[in-house]
Protein backbone atom coordinates (compact mmCIF):
# COMPACT_ATOMS: atom_id res chain seq x y z
CA UNK A 1 0.00 0.00 0.00
CA UNK A 2 0.94 3.66 -0.74
CA UNK A 3 2.23 5.62 2.23
CA UNK A 4 -0.30 6.62 5.10
CA UNK A 5 -1.21 10.23 6.16
CA UNK A 6 -3.32 9.95 9.10
CA UNK A 7 -4.35 13.76 10.31
CA UNK A 8 -6.03 14.08 13.70
CA UNK A 9 -6.83 16.88 15.72
CA UNK A 10 -4.35 15.65 18.56
CA UNK A 11 -1.49 13.25 17.72
CA UNK A 12 -0.72 10.57 19.94
CA UNK A 13 2.06 8.41 18.45
CA UNK A 14 3.37 6.34 21.16
CA UNK A 15 6.40 6.71 23.20
CA UNK A 16 7.17 3.43 23.05
CA UNK A 17 5.12 0.16 21.66
CA UNK A 18 4.18 -0.97 24.82
CA UNK A 19 3.46 2.02 26.94
CA UNK A 20 0.98 1.33 29.84
CA UNK A 21 -1.15 4.74 28.85
CA UNK A 22 -2.03 4.89 25.70
CA UNK A 23 -5.27 4.19 23.90
CA UNK A 24 -6.07 1.69 21.45
CA UNK A 25 -6.40 3.99 18.91
CA UNK A 26 -3.61 5.48 19.12
CA UNK A 27 -1.47 2.11 18.87
CA UNK A 28 -3.58 1.04 15.68
CA UNK A 29 -2.90 4.13 13.77
CA UNK A 30 0.30 3.98 14.97
CA UNK A 31 0.52 0.13 13.82
CA UNK A 32 -0.68 1.45 10.03
CA UNK A 33 2.08 4.05 9.78
CA UNK A 34 4.91 1.59 11.27
CA UNK A 35 3.40 -1.25 8.26
CA UNK A 36 2.84 1.28 5.30
CA UNK A 37 4.95 4.22 6.39
CA UNK A 38 3.83 7.78 6.61
CA UNK A 39 3.30 10.41 8.40
CA UNK A 40 0.43 11.69 11.67
CA UNK A 41 0.00 14.97 11.35
CA UNK A 42 -2.17 17.23 13.90
CA UNK A 43 -2.06 19.77 16.93
CA UNK A 44 1.04 19.57 19.46
CA UNK A 45 -1.66 20.53 21.83
CA UNK A 46 0.74 24.13 22.28
CA UNK A 47 0.15 27.47 21.83
CA UNK A 48 2.05 30.11 19.58
CA UNK A 49 1.52 34.34 19.85
CA UNK A 50 1.35 34.35 16.05
CA UNK A 51 0.92 31.40 13.80
CA UNK A 52 3.84 30.59 11.56
CA UNK A 53 2.64 26.78 10.09
CA UNK A 54 6.38 25.82 11.46
CA UNK A 55 6.16 21.95 11.15
CA UNK A 56 8.03 20.13 14.00
CA UNK A 57 8.98 16.50 13.22
CA UNK A 58 9.30 13.97 15.87
CA UNK A 59 10.09 10.00 14.99
CA UNK A 60 8.67 8.31 17.63
CA UNK A 61 8.82 4.84 18.13
CA UNK A 62 8.72 3.71 14.40
CA UNK A 63 6.04 6.60 13.46
CA UNK A 64 6.64 9.86 12.72
CA UNK A 65 4.60 12.91 14.32
CA UNK A 66 4.26 16.24 12.60
CA UNK A 67 2.81 18.90 14.68
CA UNK A 68 2.17 22.45 14.52
CA UNK A 69 1.18 24.98 17.14
CA UNK A 70 -2.06 26.93 16.85
CA UNK A 71 -2.96 30.77 18.08
CA UNK A 72 -4.63 31.29 21.39
CA UNK A 73 -7.59 32.68 19.58
CA UNK A 74 -7.30 29.54 17.11
CA UNK A 75 -7.81 27.06 20.58
CA UNK A 76 -11.01 29.31 21.46
CA UNK A 77 -12.75 29.73 18.12
CA UNK A 78 -11.62 26.04 16.47
CA UNK A 79 -11.44 23.44 19.14
CA UNK A 80 -13.04 25.24 22.60
CA UNK A 81 -15.68 26.79 20.21
CA UNK A 82 -17.03 25.15 17.60
CA UNK A 83 -15.76 21.26 18.18
CA UNK A 84 -16.55 21.57 21.67
CA UNK A 85 -18.91 23.85 22.29
CA UNK A 86 -21.14 23.55 19.13
CA UNK A 87 -20.44 20.19 16.91
CA UNK A 88 -19.37 17.99 20.34
CA UNK A 89 -23.05 18.59 21.88
CA UNK A 90 -25.08 19.05 18.73
CA UNK A 91 -23.67 15.63 17.38
CA UNK A 92 -24.54 13.78 21.16
CA UNK A 93 -27.95 15.10 20.53
CA UNK A 94 -27.65 18.16 23.35
CA UNK A 95 -29.23 20.98 20.95
CA UNK A 96 -29.63 22.38 24.73
CA UNK A 97 -25.75 22.85 25.34
CA UNK A 98 -25.04 23.54 21.70
CA UNK A 99 -23.63 27.00 20.98
CA UNK A 100 -24.15 28.52 17.41
CA UNK A 101 -21.66 31.57 16.86
CA UNK A 102 -20.48 32.70 13.67
CA UNK A 103 -17.13 33.46 15.29
CA UNK A 104 -16.53 29.73 16.08
CA UNK A 105 -17.58 28.86 12.81
CA UNK A 106 -15.65 31.18 11.48
CA UNK A 107 -11.86 29.81 13.55
CA UNK A 108 -13.09 26.41 12.26
CA UNK A 109 -12.66 27.14 9.16
CA UNK A 110 -9.91 29.08 9.40
CA UNK A 111 -7.92 26.70 11.57
CA UNK A 112 -8.73 23.81 9.02
CA UNK A 113 -7.29 26.15 6.14
CA UNK A 114 -4.35 25.76 8.09
CA UNK A 115 -4.05 22.31 8.19
CA UNK A 116 -4.73 22.36 4.73
CA UNK A 117 -2.26 24.62 3.93
CA UNK A 118 0.79 23.08 6.14
CA UNK A 119 0.42 19.82 5.69
CA UNK A 120 -0.66 19.92 2.10
CA UNK A 121 3.14 20.16 0.54
CA UNK A 122 3.85 16.77 2.79
CA UNK A 123 1.41 14.77 1.16
CA UNK A 124 2.50 12.71 -2.35
CA UNK A 125 0.72 11.97 -5.25
CA UNK A 126 0.55 8.32 -4.24
CA UNK A 127 -0.74 8.86 -0.78
CA UNK A 128 -3.33 7.60 1.18
CA UNK A 129 -5.07 10.16 3.72
CA UNK A 130 -7.26 9.41 6.11
CA UNK A 131 -8.76 11.93 8.40
CA UNK A 132 -10.09 11.26 12.03
CA UNK A 133 -13.22 13.44 13.44
CA UNK A 134 -15.14 16.00 13.80
CA UNK A 135 -12.34 18.72 14.33
CA UNK A 136 -11.76 18.66 10.62
CA UNK A 137 -14.83 17.95 8.39
CA UNK A 138 -13.80 20.49 5.65
CA UNK A 139 -10.62 19.11 5.40
CA UNK A 140 -10.98 16.93 2.48
CA UNK A 141 -12.61 19.82 0.58
CA UNK A 142 -9.90 22.46 2.03
CA UNK A 143 -7.14 19.84 0.29
CA UNK A 144 -9.17 19.43 -2.86
CA UNK A 145 -9.32 23.55 -3.30
CA UNK A 146 -5.40 22.95 -2.77
CA UNK A 147 -5.23 20.41 -5.68
CA UNK A 148 -4.88 17.50 -3.43
CA UNK A 149 -6.08 14.67 -5.89
CA UNK A 150 -4.84 11.74 -3.21
CA UNK A 151 -7.90 8.67 -2.01
CA UNK A 152 -8.91 11.00 1.24
CA UNK A 153 -10.92 9.12 3.77
CA UNK A 154 -12.86 10.35 6.95
CA UNK A 155 -13.93 8.83 9.91
CA UNK A 156 -15.96 9.70 12.76
CA UNK A 157 -15.54 8.77 15.94
CA UNK A 158 -19.16 10.43 17.26
CA UNK A 159 -22.54 9.82 17.01
CA UNK A 160 -24.18 11.64 13.55
CA UNK A 161 -27.65 13.42 14.87
CA UNK A 162 -30.89 12.54 13.24
CA UNK A 163 -31.30 15.33 10.17
CA UNK A 164 -33.92 17.18 12.04
CA UNK A 165 -31.21 17.91 14.82
CA UNK A 166 -28.69 18.44 12.07
CA UNK A 167 -30.76 21.30 10.59
CA UNK A 168 -30.57 23.52 13.98
CA UNK A 169 -26.61 23.78 12.76
CA UNK A 170 -26.11 26.82 10.78
CA UNK A 171 -23.97 25.88 8.94
CA UNK A 172 -25.43 21.94 8.85
CA UNK A 173 -25.33 21.76 4.86
CA UNK A 174 -22.17 23.40 4.03
CA UNK A 175 -20.35 21.41 6.56
CA UNK A 176 -22.46 17.79 4.74
CA UNK A 177 -21.76 19.35 1.18
CA UNK A 178 -17.59 19.52 1.93
CA UNK A 179 -17.97 15.49 3.00
CA UNK A 180 -18.15 14.96 -0.82
CA UNK A 181 -14.71 16.11 -1.24
CA UNK A 182 -14.11 12.56 0.27
CA UNK A 183 -13.96 8.84 -1.05
CA UNK A 184 -14.76 7.27 1.92
CA UNK A 185 -16.42 8.32 4.76
CA UNK A 186 -16.83 5.92 7.93
CA UNK A 187 -19.27 5.69 11.06
CA UNK A 188 -19.21 3.20 13.67
CA UNK A 189 -23.10 2.15 13.40
CA UNK A 190 -25.42 1.47 10.68
CA UNK A 191 -27.76 4.19 12.75
CA UNK A 192 -25.31 6.92 12.41
CA UNK A 193 -24.70 6.13 8.71
CA UNK A 194 -28.51 6.40 8.05
CA UNK A 195 -28.61 9.59 9.48
CA UNK A 196 -25.83 10.71 7.27
CA UNK A 197 -27.45 9.56 4.38
CA UNK A 198 -30.89 10.62 5.51
CA UNK A 199 -29.28 14.13 5.50
CA UNK A 200 -27.46 13.84 2.52
CA UNK A 201 -30.52 12.28 0.11
CA UNK A 202 -33.16 15.16 1.67
CA UNK A 203 -31.51 17.96 2.48
CA UNK A 204 -29.14 17.77 -0.15
CA UNK A 205 -30.30 16.46 -3.03
CA UNK A 206 -27.48 13.63 -2.76
CA UNK A 207 -28.72 10.35 -4.99
CA UNK A 208 -27.79 6.48 -3.69
CA UNK A 209 -25.49 4.70 -6.28
CA UNK A 210 -23.79 1.30 -6.57
CA UNK A 211 -23.09 -0.54 -3.51
CA UNK A 212 -22.76 2.36 -0.35
CA UNK A 213 -21.82 5.40 -2.35
CA UNK A 214 -23.79 8.83 -2.11
CA UNK A 215 -23.43 11.01 -5.45
CA UNK A 216 -23.65 15.00 -5.36
CA UNK A 217 -23.15 16.54 -8.71
CA UNK A 218 -19.87 15.63 -9.72
CA UNK A 219 -18.83 14.24 -6.10
CA UNK A 220 -19.36 10.42 -5.14
CA UNK A 221 -18.44 8.78 -2.08
CA UNK A 222 -18.60 5.47 -0.42
CA UNK A 223 -20.11 5.65 3.17
CA UNK A 224 -19.68 2.40 5.75
CA UNK A 225 -20.29 1.57 9.20
CA UNK A 226 -17.02 0.05 10.81
CA UNK A 227 -17.40 -0.22 14.26
CA UNK A 228 -14.15 0.33 16.14
CA UNK A 229 -12.69 -1.96 18.58
CA UNK A 230 -9.79 -2.54 21.09
CA UNK A 231 -6.54 -3.87 20.78
CA UNK A 232 -7.98 -7.08 22.65
CA UNK A 233 -4.80 -8.95 22.31
CA UNK A 234 -2.62 -6.58 23.64
CA UNK A 235 -5.46 -5.90 26.32
CA UNK A 236 -5.38 -9.34 27.81
CA UNK A 237 -1.57 -9.30 27.80
CA UNK A 238 -2.11 -6.32 30.08
CA UNK A 239 -4.81 -7.70 32.12
CA UNK A 240 -2.49 -10.57 33.11
CA UNK A 241 0.41 -8.03 33.94
CA UNK A 242 1.75 -7.73 37.20
CA UNK A 243 0.33 -4.50 37.66
CA UNK A 244 -2.90 -5.52 36.95
CA UNK A 245 -2.73 -8.78 38.93
CA UNK A 246 -1.81 -6.25 41.78
CA UNK A 247 -4.71 -3.88 41.19
CA UNK A 248 -7.26 -6.67 41.23
CA UNK A 249 -5.77 -7.67 44.52
CA UNK A 250 -6.01 -4.55 46.00
CA UNK A 251 -9.38 -4.00 44.47
CA UNK A 252 -10.58 -6.99 45.69
CA UNK A 253 -8.77 -6.90 49.29
CA UNK A 254 -10.79 -3.25 49.65
CA UNK A 255 -13.98 -4.62 48.76
CA UNK A 256 -13.90 -6.38 52.00
CA UNK A 257 -16.13 -9.30 50.49
CA UNK A 258 -18.47 -6.72 48.84
CA UNK A 259 -19.37 -6.90 45.20
CA UNK A 260 -18.05 -4.19 43.36
CA UNK A 261 -19.76 -2.16 40.69
CA UNK A 262 -17.64 -0.17 38.29
CA UNK A 263 -18.04 3.00 36.17
CA UNK A 264 -15.24 4.61 34.09
CA UNK A 265 -15.21 7.34 31.76
CA UNK A 266 -13.79 10.90 31.02
CA UNK A 267 -15.49 13.17 33.08
CA UNK A 268 -18.51 14.48 30.12
CA UNK A 269 -22.34 15.12 30.17
CA UNK A 270 -22.23 12.32 27.06
CA UNK A 271 -21.46 9.83 29.98
CA UNK A 272 -24.62 9.84 31.76
CA UNK A 273 -23.19 9.53 34.78
CA UNK A 274 -25.65 12.19 36.65
CA UNK A 275 -28.40 9.87 35.44
CA UNK A 276 -26.13 6.54 36.58
CA UNK A 277 -25.96 8.33 40.11
CA UNK A 278 -29.46 8.57 40.38
CA UNK A 279 -30.11 5.12 38.96
CA UNK A 280 -27.69 3.39 41.93
CA UNK A 281 -29.49 5.77 44.34
CA UNK A 282 -32.63 4.34 43.52
CA UNK A 283 -31.27 1.01 43.90
CA UNK A 284 -30.11 1.88 47.17
CA UNK A 285 -33.21 2.99 48.07
CA UNK A 286 -35.40 0.25 46.74
CA UNK A 287 -33.55 -2.53 48.09
CA UNK A 288 -32.00 -1.88 51.38
CA UNK A 289 -31.07 -5.63 51.96
CA UNK A 290 -28.45 -5.04 49.17
CA UNK A 291 -26.59 -1.98 50.53
CA UNK A 292 -23.97 -3.06 52.72
CA UNK A 293 -23.45 -5.82 50.04
CA UNK A 294 -22.16 -3.81 47.15
CA UNK A 295 -20.44 -0.16 46.46
CA UNK A 296 -19.75 2.27 43.59
CA UNK A 297 -16.16 2.75 42.39
CA UNK A 298 -16.48 5.83 39.71
CA UNK A 299 -13.41 6.62 37.88
CA UNK A 300 -14.25 10.18 35.90
CA UNK A 301 -10.79 12.35 35.05
CA UNK A 302 -12.12 15.93 34.32
CA UNK A 303 -11.49 16.91 30.39
CA UNK A 304 -12.33 19.93 28.66
CA UNK A 305 -11.86 22.31 31.78
CA UNK A 306 -12.24 25.34 29.44
CA UNK A 307 -15.71 24.76 28.63
CA UNK A 308 -18.49 26.00 31.07
CA UNK A 309 -20.52 22.84 30.68
CA UNK A 310 -18.16 20.50 31.93
CA UNK A 311 -17.60 22.60 35.08
CA UNK A 312 -20.88 22.39 35.33
CA UNK A 313 -21.30 18.57 35.29
CA UNK A 314 -18.07 18.07 37.81
CA UNK A 315 -19.47 20.89 40.28
CA UNK A 316 -23.05 18.64 40.07
CA UNK A 317 -21.51 15.02 40.03
CA UNK A 318 -19.24 16.29 43.33
CA UNK A 319 -22.79 17.42 45.42
CA UNK A 320 -24.77 14.77 44.12
CA UNK A 321 -22.08 11.57 45.27
CA UNK A 322 -22.16 13.77 48.65
CA UNK A 323 -25.58 13.85 48.71
CA UNK A 324 -25.78 9.84 48.07
CA UNK A 325 -22.74 8.60 50.61
CA UNK A 326 -24.36 11.38 53.30
CA UNK A 327 -27.76 9.74 53.13
CA UNK A 328 -26.54 6.61 52.77
CA UNK A 329 -22.93 5.64 54.76
CA UNK A 330 -22.31 3.88 57.37
CA UNK A 331 -19.15 3.79 59.85
CA UNK A 332 -17.96 0.95 57.80
CA UNK A 333 -19.34 1.49 54.28
CA UNK A 334 -19.82 4.19 51.58
CA UNK A 335 -22.25 3.18 48.62
CA UNK A 336 -19.99 5.55 45.79
CA UNK A 337 -16.15 6.21 45.93
CA UNK A 338 -15.69 8.65 43.24
CA UNK A 339 -12.40 9.48 42.07
CA UNK A 340 -11.21 12.23 39.37
CA UNK A 341 -7.95 10.52 38.20
CA UNK A 342 -6.96 8.86 35.42
CA UNK A 343 -4.92 5.26 35.76
CA UNK A 344 -2.43 2.97 33.73
CA UNK A 345 -4.12 0.99 31.28
CA UNK A 346 -2.90 -2.10 32.73
CA UNK A 347 -4.07 -0.91 36.59
CA UNK A 348 -7.56 -0.27 34.57
CA UNK A 349 -7.62 -3.46 33.84
CA UNK A 350 -7.25 -5.41 37.11
CA UNK A 351 -9.89 -2.83 38.57
CA UNK A 352 -12.71 -3.80 35.42
CA UNK A 353 -11.44 -7.37 36.55
CA UNK A 354 -12.07 -7.06 39.91
CA UNK A 355 -15.52 -5.51 39.42
CA UNK A 356 -19.44 -7.94 39.80
CA UNK A 357 -20.51 -5.44 37.47
CA UNK A 358 -19.50 -2.90 34.63
CA UNK A 359 -21.58 0.01 34.51
CA UNK A 360 -21.72 1.67 30.59
CA UNK A 361 -24.00 3.89 30.42
CA UNK A 362 -23.60 6.73 28.46
CA UNK A 363 -27.05 8.89 26.96
CA UNK A 364 -25.33 9.11 23.51
CA UNK A 365 -21.52 7.80 22.33
CA UNK A 366 -20.19 6.61 19.13
CA UNK A 367 -18.82 3.65 20.50
CA UNK A 368 -17.28 3.47 24.03
CA UNK A 369 -14.49 1.79 24.43
CA UNK A 370 -14.91 0.94 28.38
CA UNK A 371 -17.53 -1.46 27.55
CA UNK A 372 -15.50 -3.66 25.29
CA UNK A 373 -12.29 -3.28 27.78
CA UNK A 374 -14.44 -4.50 30.96
CA UNK A 375 -15.37 -7.24 28.97
CA UNK A 376 -11.83 -8.25 27.79
CA UNK A 377 -10.58 -7.64 31.03
CA UNK A 378 -12.62 -10.33 32.54
CA UNK A 379 -11.61 -13.60 33.94
CA UNK A 380 -13.53 -16.84 31.73
CA UNK A 381 -14.50 -18.51 34.60
CA UNK A 382 -16.19 -16.09 36.61
CA UNK A 383 -16.79 -13.00 34.46
CA UNK A 384 -18.81 -10.19 35.85
CA UNK A 385 -21.92 -8.47 33.86
CA UNK A 386 -22.01 -5.75 31.79
CA UNK A 387 -24.40 -2.99 32.10
CA UNK A 388 -24.88 -1.58 28.94
CA UNK A 389 -27.13 1.86 27.50
CA UNK A 390 -28.92 0.92 24.17
CA UNK A 391 -27.50 4.09 23.13
CA UNK A 392 -23.63 3.62 23.34
CA UNK A 393 -22.15 2.55 19.86
CA UNK A 394 -21.25 -0.83 21.21
CA UNK A 395 -24.68 -1.89 21.90
CA UNK A 396 -24.84 -2.94 18.32
CA UNK A 397 -22.19 -5.52 18.62
CA UNK A 398 -22.96 -5.91 22.57
CA UNK A 399 -26.20 -6.55 22.49
CA UNK A 400 -26.91 -10.10 22.62
CA UNK A 401 -24.45 -10.73 26.09
CA UNK A 402 -25.01 -7.39 27.88
CA UNK A 403 -28.36 -6.36 30.26
CA UNK A 404 -28.98 -3.29 27.92
CA UNK A 405 -30.86 -0.24 29.47
CA UNK A 406 -32.48 2.83 28.88
CA UNK A 407 -30.01 5.08 31.06
CA UNK A 408 -32.53 7.88 31.55
CA UNK A 409 -34.29 5.86 33.73
CA UNK A 410 -33.22 5.12 37.01
CA UNK A 411 -35.76 2.24 37.26
CA UNK A 412 -33.96 0.31 34.59
CA UNK A 413 -30.85 0.74 35.83
CA UNK A 414 -32.09 -0.04 39.68
CA UNK A 415 -33.32 -3.30 38.45
CA UNK A 416 -30.29 -3.98 35.98
CA UNK A 417 -28.26 -4.04 38.81
CA UNK A 418 -30.13 -6.47 40.87
CA UNK A 419 -30.52 -8.44 37.97
CA UNK A 420 -27.23 -8.53 37.26
CA UNK A 421 -26.57 -9.14 40.79
CA UNK A 422 -28.29 -12.73 40.82
CA UNK A 423 -27.18 -14.16 37.95
CA UNK A 424 -25.46 -17.31 37.80
CA UNK A 425 -22.21 -18.05 36.89
CA UNK A 426 -23.21 -20.17 33.78
CA UNK A 427 -25.56 -17.20 32.51
CA UNK A 428 -22.99 -14.82 33.08
CA UNK A 429 -20.25 -16.95 31.44
CA UNK A 430 -22.91 -17.54 28.08
CA UNK A 431 -23.04 -13.96 28.11
CA UNK A 432 -19.90 -12.72 29.28
CA UNK A 433 -18.55 -15.62 25.83
CA UNK A 434 -20.48 -13.84 22.60
CA UNK A 435 -19.66 -10.67 23.70
CA UNK A 436 -15.65 -11.35 23.66
CA UNK A 437 -16.14 -13.36 20.25
CA UNK A 438 -17.50 -10.14 19.38
CA UNK A 439 -14.36 -7.94 20.86
CA UNK A 440 -11.57 -10.51 19.84
CA UNK A 441 -12.97 -10.71 16.08
CA UNK A 442 -13.79 -7.22 15.32
CA UNK A 443 -10.56 -5.62 17.35
CA UNK A 444 -9.06 -2.71 16.43
CA UNK A 445 -6.61 -4.25 13.61
CA UNK A 446 -9.87 -5.24 11.94
CA UNK A 447 -11.42 -1.33 12.15
CA UNK A 448 -8.25 -0.34 10.34
CA UNK A 449 -8.44 -3.05 8.34
CA UNK A 450 -11.66 -2.42 7.16
CA UNK A 451 -11.33 1.53 6.81
CA UNK A 452 -8.40 1.42 4.62
CA UNK A 453 -9.31 -1.37 2.69
CA UNK A 454 -12.51 0.88 1.61
CA UNK A 455 -10.83 3.46 1.27
CA UNK A 456 -7.67 1.93 -1.35
CA UNK A 457 -10.60 -0.19 -2.93
CA UNK A 458 -9.71 -3.18 -2.38
CA UNK A 459 -11.54 -6.11 -0.26
CA UNK A 460 -10.96 -6.99 3.30
CA UNK A 461 -11.24 -10.65 2.36
CA UNK A 462 -7.77 -10.54 -0.12
CA UNK A 463 -6.39 -8.53 2.75
CA UNK A 464 -6.74 -10.99 4.75
CA UNK A 465 -6.40 -13.93 2.36
CA UNK A 466 -2.74 -12.48 2.36
CA UNK A 467 -1.79 -12.27 5.81
P1 LIG B 1 -14.00 8.84 24.29
O1 LIG B 1 -15.15 9.77 24.48
O2 LIG B 1 -12.75 9.23 24.94
O3 LIG B 1 -13.72 8.59 22.75
P2 LIG B 1 -14.27 5.87 24.95
O4 LIG B 1 -14.52 5.18 23.68
O5 LIG B 1 -15.08 5.31 26.05
O6 LIG B 1 -14.58 7.42 24.92
O7 LIG B 1 -12.74 5.73 25.30
C1 LIG B 1 -12.22 6.20 26.51
C2 LIG B 1 -10.82 5.66 26.70
O8 LIG B 1 -10.20 6.38 27.74
C3 LIG B 1 -10.81 4.19 27.06
O9 LIG B 1 -9.79 3.55 26.38
C4 LIG B 1 -10.56 4.23 28.58
O10 LIG B 1 -9.81 3.13 29.06
C5 LIG B 1 -9.75 5.50 28.73
N1 LIG B 1 -10.02 6.06 30.08
C6 LIG B 1 -11.18 6.53 30.54
N2 LIG B 1 -11.03 6.90 31.84
C7 LIG B 1 -9.76 6.64 32.19
C8 LIG B 1 -8.99 6.77 33.36
N3 LIG B 1 -9.51 7.25 34.48
N4 LIG B 1 -7.72 6.41 33.33
C9 LIG B 1 -7.18 5.92 32.20
N5 LIG B 1 -7.84 5.75 31.05
C10 LIG B 1 -9.11 6.10 31.04
C11 LIG B 1 -14.26 8.97 21.45
C12 LIG B 1 -15.76 8.84 21.28
C13 LIG B 1 -16.20 7.43 21.61
C14 LIG B 1 -15.44 6.44 20.74
C15 LIG B 1 -13.94 6.70 20.78
C16 LIG B 1 -13.18 5.84 19.76
O11 LIG B 1 -16.42 9.76 22.14
O12 LIG B 1 -17.61 7.28 21.41
O13 LIG B 1 -15.68 5.12 21.21
O14 LIG B 1 -13.66 8.06 20.50
O15 LIG B 1 -13.71 5.98 18.48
Amino acid sequence: MSRLIIISNRVSAPKDSHSGAQGGLAVALAAALRENGGIWFGWSGEVTENFTGDINFQRRAGVTAATIDLEQQDVEEYYNGYANRTLWPLFHYRIDLAEYERGFAGGYVRVNDRFADTVRPLIEPDDVVWIQDYHMFPLGQALRDRGCKNRIGFFLHIPWPPRRLLGTLPEASDLVRTMFAYDVVGFHTEEWLESFRDFAIKDLGAEEGEGNTLKLGDHTLEAIAAPIGIDCKEFIEGANSPAARLAFRQMRDSAVGRDMIVGVDRLDYSKGLEERFRGYERFLERHPEERKEIFMLQIAPPSRAGVESYQKIRTTLEGLAGHINGAYADVDWVPIRYVNQGYPRDQLAGIYRAARIGLVTPLRDGMNLVAKEYVAAQDPENPGVLILSHFAGAAAQLREGAVLINPYSAEEMSDAIVQALRMERQERIDRWRVMMDNVEKEDVIWWRKRFTNALIGKALETAEAAE
